[in-house]
């Protein structure tokens, strides 16, 4: 008991003495021996005042065995006032920080215990000291979910700091600052991370009463997350760091790196085993546990200039600021919200070029996103083209310029990348990350004297009235290609009847000829009509089915003004024109075009 009442007897000299140094005119800033600021008297009388240290320390230290806190708490804090009241800055800040370790430690012995009476104590007593030497506050706001230490400067072990909860903390490895903090971990943060991201569980937040460089392998950050989140989904979360990371494009987060080295154990001893009660089932507490081991904050801390810190959290202290389990897989689709060309005029743009949505798991869109389009098949050309890229905008969305196509089958891949470098933010795309897009293209509608026909003559007339569906595409070997019109009488020749065209394309009379044709159908197409100049019959298919009966005539070629046609043609794709013709006589002529009303 005397040694008690020694101790009180100190505390009163010092307390009786800074009261009349506060309301003295000396000078309040006279440095001490060491370096560092010196101690404001006045702000140090405050700090009593508004802490009354003593006090708190008897209602939280139990004085009693087997421990006998209070006893040894009373006699560090009579260190740190014999220090202040002799001006020694260094000195008195190196025995507030261990008086706050010795209190910080013994947190679970402290009396009641994690009590919200006795946490909200622990807070108040911690920066009622702090405030006696000098040092920021820690700013906890919320002392109920604010897990509170120090970790000594070149500390000789390790230090674990958890929230009252138990659900989240960090472990500062030996050595790992140069400089004693105090550092606190806080859960039950509002608000998530700034970033597209899907996040899960809480978020927590990390300060510390001043900025260090973190050495020595970093400090180990654990987080619970809610038991509820799926096996699969939770397999892939990582933690992901709040911070002013440049050219970062995905919100401004930085996705902490895998760090193999950590392990459950450690995991383990951070958070004591579990979670806290209403987060873990025991399945949850398995997932959290795979995945803390995982996390290792970067060396050095991402913290926030003093300046940029300014109405932070207590105004002064360094955050380190939030962090939060993110799911960092995305997936690359076709845009939904538009339809895919999937046929075109060869040589001229596609109606709708490619256009990829990038979303996360529970379908919310992403920004931010490099899409590379790159034609991988067909002769055909798209804009911008690999590598050059187009950025997914806040719907997610990235649409190539422009899609041209060859003829035939085309096929453009759109491949997604991340804006960061994987070392900073690994995005993992769902597999395989692309979306291929694949269109036809074919000849415009055909008018008279056009391109791009197949023709097939042949020995002996079919009998066109038993035909009524034309197979297609049409196997058979031996198409040749040709301009029309078809006909008897050649380029420069003289018509024996005088009245049919010249014809690029031969087709001896008294045979017959099967003509082919694919061209493209633009979307919004109801019907077509064609007109067929023949001489003499012919019979007209649209995609493989029979559209007339066999038309005959009789003397010089006439035109056929046949439709509209409806059901037959397809409006947004190729559709495949055939006409059958047969000649007698003299001469023969064959010519068709497609129109659109
Ligand atoms: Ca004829």
């Amino acid at each position: 008991m005397r040694r008690y009442a020694l101790v009180y007897v100190l505390i009163a000299a010092a307390i009786a003495t800074a009261c009349s140094s506060g309301d003295s005119n000396q000078s309040p800033t006279e440095p001490s021996a060491g370096s560092g600021p010196s101690l404001d008297p006045a702000l140090a009388l405050r700090c009593r005042q508004d802490g009354l240290i003593v006090v708190q320390l008897a209602k939280i230290l139990p004085p009693g065995p087997p421990l006998r806190l209070l006893p040894t708490g009373l006699a560090k804090y009579a260190l740190v006032e014999v220090a202040v009241l002799t001006k020694k800055t260094d000195l008195a800040r190196t025995r507030a920080l261990d008086l706050i370790d010795f209190i910080t430690r013994n947190r679970d012995n402290l009396i009641n215990a994690n009590s919200p009476t006795t946490l909200t104590n622990l807070a108040n007593v911690t920066d009622a000291i702090l405030c006696l030497v000098g040092l920021p506050p820690t700013g906890v706001t919320d002392p109920l979910h604010t897990g509170i230490g120090v970790v000594p400067g070149n500390s000789t072990s390790p230090v674990i700091i958890t929230t009252p909860q138990g659900d989240a903390g960090l472990l500062a490895p030996a050595g790992s600052t140069p400089t004693t903090v105090v550092v606190t971990v806080t859960n039950a943060v509002s608000g998530g991370l700034d970033t597209p991201l899907d996040q899960y569980g809480q978020t927590i937040e990390l300060t510390a009463s001043q900025d260090v460089t973190w050495g020595n392998g970093g400090v180990t950050v654990a987080l619970c997350v809610a038991a509820d989140v799926d096996q699969t989904v939770f397999d892939r979360l990582r933690v992901g760091h709040e911070g002013g990371l440049p050219a970062n494009k995905l919100g401004n987060i930085e996705i902490l790196p895998v760090v193999p080295n950590v392990t459950e154990a450690n995991v383990s001893q951070i958070l004591g085993g579990s979670c806290s009660s209403g987060l873990g089932s025991r399945a949850g507490f398995q997932s959290l546990k795979e995945l803390a081991t995982r996390v290792l904050l970067p060396d050095p801390l991402y913290a926030l200039t003093a300046a940029a810190a300014v109405g932070g959290k207590g105004g002064q202290a360094t955050k380190f600021s939030k962090f939060r389990a993110v799911d960092p897989q995305l997936d690359v689709i076709a845009n939904p919200a538009l339809p895919a060309s999937t046929a075109g005029v060869t040589g001229a743009a596609v109606a709708q070029p490619p256009s990829v949505l990038v979303r996360t798991d529970s379908m919310h869109p992403v920004p931010g996103i490099l899409i590379r389009f790159k034609v991988t098949g067909g002769t055909g050309s798209v804009s911008p083209a690999d590598p050059a890229s187009v950025t997914t905008g806040s719907n997610g969305v990235a649409t190539a310029s422009s899609w041209t196509l060859g003829s035939g089958s085309n096929e453009v891949t759109a491949t997604a990348a991340s804006p960061v470098p994987a070392s900073v933010n690994e995005i993992i795309f769902t597999s395989p990350g692309s979306v291929t897009f694949t269109a036809e293209g074919a000849p415009a509608a055909p008018d008279f004297g056009a391109s791009d026909w197949s023709f097939l003559i042949q020995s002996s007339a079919p009998d066109g009235n038993s035909w009524t569906t034309l197979p297609w595409p049409v196997t058979a070997t031996g198409w040749a290609q040709g301009l029309a019109p078809f006909g008897s009488v050649p380029i420069g020749g003289v018509s024996p009847t005088h009245c049919s065209d010249q014809a690029p394309t031969t087709w001896p009379t008294n045979r017959t000829i099967l003509l082919r044709r694919d061209f493209f159908v633009p979307p919004g197409v109801t019907s077509a009509t064609i007109s067929v100049k023949v001489d003499n019959d012919m019979r007209v298919f649209l995609n493989g089915a029979a559209v007339t009966d066999l038309l005959t005539h009789e003397g010089c070629a006439e035109v056929n003004l046949l439709g509209p046609f409806t059901t037959s043609v397809v409006a947004g794709t190729v559709n495949h024109l055939a006409i059958l013709g047969v000649d007698r006589g003299t001469e023969s002529f064959l010519d068709a075009k497609v129109t659109f009303p």
